[in-house]
């Protein structure tokens, strides 16, 4: 008898090694498929919520789809240097990124709305523009911001116009550079573009700011 012949299974009619080897491709296959999948999807970005993510240095990206933000969960640490690369790669709808925490609300036919947050992340906090393409406006609030893109029709700089916010256009982008502010804690971004539609269908994200 052949080695071959020796590694025969006791059963032909379910060949041991042919089953692991269909669980074994299928696995591969299935992983590959969702990898593709999985790394543009919500659930990704759930998953990584619940798994934890590592400290967020140097460039970051957040991209905005139609409706949620890849990541929707960051960790980020007083003190740090980011350059917070925001992307909108929606092909045909506007989206924002308010960070903060707590509600503001407007009272509306079907109960509270949600308009944006009641404590803005960035005031106080310096934020050069250092990138912008596709930009519909930035409304700066009380963030002290230096806009080094030019011409900047879009820099609204009078408080009053709501939390700071970058709303680009589709397949707009916009780079913000800043140090993570001494402001510890659990923070919430999100797109409250069209009535806070895009919030409630999906467009929000936690930002766990772990202190120096
Ligand atoms: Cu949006």
């Amino acid at each position: 008898m052949s080695d071959q012949q020796n590694n025969l299974p006791a059963n032909p009619e379910v060949p041991d090694w042919s089953r692991r080897q269909f669980l074994i491709g299928a696995g591969g296959i299935t992983v590959v498929a969702l990898g593709a999948l999985f790394a543009k999807s919500p659930i990704a970005a759930a998953a990584r919520a619940i798994t934890g993510t590592p400290v967020s240095q140097g460039l970051t990206k957040v991209y905005a789809g139609d409706f949620y933000y890849i990541p929707n969960h960051m960790t980020w640490r007083v003190g740090d240097n980011i350059s917070l690369l925001f992307t909108n790669e929606s092909p045909n709808r506007f989206h924002e990124m308010m960070i903060g925490q707590g509600f503001d609300t407007t009272p509306s036919l079907t109960g509270e709305v949600k308009t944006q947050f009641h404590t803005d992340f960035w005031d106080g906090v310096h934020v050069t523009v250092a990138d912008a393409s596709s930009v519909d406006n930035l409304a700066t609030n009380l963030a002290i911001v230096k806009c080094d893109v030019n011409p900047h029709p879009w820099l609204i700089t009078a408080p009053g116009n709501g939390n700071f916010s970058p709303t680009l256009m589709p397949g707009g982008h916009i780079l913000l550079n800043f140090t993570v502010p001494n402001k510890p804690g659990v923070w919430q971004y999100a797109c409250f573009v069209q009535g806070f539609v895009h919030y409630r269908a999906g467009m929000r994200g936690t930002i766990n700011i772990l202190p120096a």
